[in-house]
């Protein structure tokens, strides 16, 4: 199958497009395309590099009007130009999550995906498995302007997490710290 065919054959309308520079960058975006999922937004993920396949990036870009595409996530790591790439090609908002690759722990592709000329916004967030989570959780965030159902469910996860940290905060109380932590360790 040839780079063009691949482009031409992704999912007639997605919501979000998520771009992974190399596919050595999937096992940490994996939780943004997992996040989507449970909130039931349509989405797709491409391998396309702003540096090995200029040019199906930029056909990919074109193509987001025609797909219906509202908010793209773009992950890179090492020069991390690809989100920054996307964003001068289409006036949707592009959200870039810094990828830790090479030797430097991720900072120079935060500083590649976040420092922009004036004009041409990246919304960049946190290096890493963190970073890809809140990318989705952002476009969610984004979408939801539109779509009341997934304002509901982005309320209903808040909670979720908070109910969560209690549960955390009174086992804590009841066992002490000592026996919270070998309990964590043992069982995760
Ligand atoms: C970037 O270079 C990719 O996004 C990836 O994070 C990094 C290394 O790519 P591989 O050499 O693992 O393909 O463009």
């Amino acid at each position: 199958m040839t780079d063009q065919s691949r482009i031409k054959n992704a999912k007639s309308k997605i919501d979000v497009a998520i771009v992974v520079g190399s596919d050595s960058d999937l096992p940490v975006m994996a939780r943004a395309a997992e996040t989507l999922e449970e909130f039931g937004v349509p989405h797709e993920v491409q391998i396309l590099s702003a540096h090995r396949t200029p040019q199906l990036l930029e056909e990919y870009a074109a193509s987001f009007p025609e797909r219906g595409v509202k908010v793209v996530i773009a992950a890179a790591g090492s020069a991390a130009h690809l989100a920054g790439k996307i964003a001068s090609t289409t006036t949707l908002p592009v959200i870039g999550v810094p990828l830790e690759t090479g030797g430097l722990g991720g900072l120079d592709a935060l500083l590649s995906t976040v420092q922009m000329p004036g004009g041409i916004p990246v919304l960049t967030v946190a290096i890493g498995p963190a970073g890809a989570a809140n990318a989705a959780l952002g476009a969610i965030e984004i979408l939801a302007l539109s779509q009341p159902k997934l304002s509901e469910k982005l309320a209903a996860h808040r909670k979720k997490m908070a109910d969560s940290v209690a549960r955390k905060n009174a086992e804590l109380q009841q066992l002490g710290v000592a026996k919270y932590v070998r309990k964590k360790a043992a069982h995760g």
